[in-house]
């Protein structure tokens, strides 16, 4: 069936795939709103999108060249992107769920050596392989609601052959599922037990020796820090900052989760990709990040795990316009939640931000918190042919609804995978 022949002056349309008959969220308008385009078509050609916009308006085009699918009215969006997670690690925390719930709070079970300590100690234990395979089911997870890139942190290892043992499994997770994996290096997460009382020397050993090793085998694409008093102070942040630049790797900081210290204005000094959990942030803080253009990178999951009640700055963030961004930091210690689909749904409820906020904070805005701005996050022409299929009526339900999943489809660089 040739309906439409493709002109010779604009030329032949080498597109793969032709959706028809479906609606759009393209999520281009930075969470203003959805970016919609209803009674729609997209085409997809060498894994980008070539071509969106309203079905009416599609340019001619050779009918047996491309696998036309009828899409039933269903709903386009950006495949999602969880732009924080820890989700490779070892063991589990289940005990110390249960010593909070007898009234302890999660910063003594980490004073008294529990917390991400106990973590790094399961996670030394575990070979590449046993990392994998409990690593897989929650990156499945993620998969199976409509994620298509995922960030991982390290920070379980906090020595060279740990750390690089983490970043190694996430590296290979990318191989075992189609999801695009983008690494960060956290190893100034927590001070290993060989470097009790001594976190300058372990901050040194990490500038000094991991950065370069991890740089130079380009294992991680960015440096993260947990600026925190259970963490890392300034003066020390600042020093991984220093050895983030001079290996050209991107900077991200776990900044003002628990207090307010600083984190985030010393990372809009290094030109930080993102300032990620930022509960206690205040107005200079947020003023530093807009001019810096980074991204807030919010997480309901740690909010409502660990049961906080101070609210990340949102009025301030819309004022002064930095975009913010949604993930679920999945971790054993304070977000033990494989589930993107309900971030959006704590987003809005916890966090009051609106659906399009919230949607974009898992497409458009995660994009640009992991350096894709340009190329994912978005249903535009040129970009990755990332998207997700939904069965729904409109695009607030993602947000609205949690436990039935409504995910009809995935493609993955212009492949259907689900
Ligand atoms: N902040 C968090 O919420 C996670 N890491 C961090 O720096 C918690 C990690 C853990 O408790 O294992
Ligand atoms: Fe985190």
């Amino acid at each position: 069936m040739t309906n439409r022949l493709t002109s010779t002056q604009t030329g032949t349309h080498h597109w793969q795939t032709l959706w028809l008959n479906i609606n759009l969220a393209t999520m281009t308008e930075g969470g203003i709103g959805y970016g919609e385009i209803t009674c729609a078509a997209l085409a997809i050609s060498d894994g980008k999108i070539a071509w969106l916009g309203k079905e009416a308006d599609l340019p001619e085009y050779n009918a047996s060249d491309v696998k036309v699918i009828d899409g039933q009215g269903k709903w386009l969006t950006p495949g999602l992107i969880d732009c924080h997670t820890h989700l490779v690690y070892g063991g589990n925390r289940a005990n110390e769920f249960e010593m909070r719930l007898q009234g302890k709070s999660y910063q003594e079970i980490a004073l008294a050596g529990g917390g991400i300590v106990s973590t790094v100690k399961a996670t030394r234990a575990a070979t590449e392989g046993e990392l994998l395979v409990s690593a897989l089911p929650r990156l499945t997870a993620l998969h199976q609601e409509g994620v298509t890139t995922v960030e991982i942190k390290s920070g379980y290892g906090l020595d060279l052959e740990n750390e690089i043992k983490m970043l190694n499994v996430a590296g290979e997770l990318a191989k075992q599922l189609p999801v695009t994996i983008k690494r960060t290096f956290l190893g100034a997460h927590a001070l290993p037990v060989e470097f009790k009382d001594d976190a300058d020397g372990y901050i040194a050993l990490v500038c000094h020796e991991v950065i370069p090793a991890i740089a130079k085998e380009q294992l991680a694409d960015s440096v993260d820090v947990f600026c925190e008093h259970i963490g890392f102070n300034l003066a020390q942040t600042e020093r991984v900052f220093t050895a983030a630049q001079q290996n050209n790797l991107s900077i991200k900081v776990h900044a003002e989760q628990l207090s307010d210290l600083g984190g985030t204005e010393l990372a809009a000094k290094y030109q930080a990709l993102s300032s990620e959990h930022v509960e206690f942030l205040s107005e200079p803080g947020v003023k530093a990040m807009s001019a810096a253009n980074m991204t807030a990178v919010l997480l309901p999951g740690a909010f409502y795990f660990l049961r906080e009640t101070q609210l990340p700055p949102i009025e301030l963030l819309r004022k002064h316009d930095v975009a913010i961004a949604i993930a679920t930091d999945v971790n054993p210690g304070s977000s033990p939640i494989c589930s993107l689909q309900l971030m959006l749904n704590m987003a809005c409820t916890l966090f009051k931000l609106t659906p399009s906020e919230a949607l974009a904070g898992v497409t458009c805005n995660a994009a640009k918190a992991l350096g894709f701005s340009t190329s994912k996050g978005q249903l535009s022409v040129g970009f990755d042919a990332d998207i997700a299929i939904w069965n729904i009526s409109q695009p607030a339900e993602l947000c609205y609804q949690f436990g039935v999943n409504p995910l009809s489809g995935l493609i993955q660089n212009g492949r259907q995978v689900i």
